[in-house]
């Protein structure tokens, strides 16, 4: 689990990363190391990269492959998680509804009771990209009035959003105790 020192700096975190298979969850993760893009092949398994981000925050970040026959594996992943960051393909309308299902059904498990989530609408430099409010009334997260989440938009290709999304991350991993006691 995660840990703020005695000096109540430094927080260190594991944040494991899902989203559906395409949505753009390896990109992200090495656009948010290196600042660079890779060619990325579908993730068998998953890909564990540490990032120092800003505001003396570490992260071990999780990207885990989002294809179909691995999703039964996501719960393994989620056990001793601090964040979850759920991440989907705004350009995907089709599968949006699956998207909004599988994440449901990620929130729905145990071990996620208490975790704080960002949701990335990643992919929004792309002009037939969903704009954030409809993905927003999509998603139905407003229902989630008793958890700590976050919704913001981004592109892994350009890195829009990107330091938005970091602090984020930063602000509900702060937020992390009070998502606890509840
Ligand atoms: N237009 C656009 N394409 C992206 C973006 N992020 C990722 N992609 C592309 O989406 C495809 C799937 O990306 P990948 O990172 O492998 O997705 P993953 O399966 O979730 O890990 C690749 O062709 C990426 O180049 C983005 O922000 N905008
Ligand atoms: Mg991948």
């Amino acid at each position: 689990m995660g840990s703020v020192n005695s000096r109540g700096h430094k927080v260190e975190a594991q944040v494991v990363m899902m989203g559906l298979d395409s949505a753009g969850k390896t990109t992200l993760l090495y656009k948010l190391k290196g600042d660079q893009l890779v060619e990325t092949l579908p993730t068998i398994g998953f890909n564990v990269e540490p990032l120092e981000a800003p505001g003396h925050v570490s992260l071990t970040l999780w990207d885990v492959g989002g294809q179909t026959q691995l999703r039964a594996n996501w719960k393994d992943y989620l056990e001793g998680t601090d964040i979850l960051v759920y991440v989907l393909d705004s350009t995907d309308e089709a599968r949006l509804p699956e998207a909004v299902a599988e994440l449901m059904e990620v929130l729905d498990n145990p071990s996620m009771a208490g975790v704080p989530f960002l949701v990335l609408a990643n992919k929004q430099e792309a002009p037939d990209a969903l704009p954030l409010l409809e993905i927003r009334d999509r998603l139905g997260l407003e229902r989630f009035q008793d958890r700590c989440w976050e919704l913001r938009a981004c592109s892994a290709l350009t890195g829009q959003g990107l330091p938005e999304a970091l602090q984020s991350l930063r602000s509900l991993l702060k937020s992390r105790r009070r998502c606890v006691s509840r």
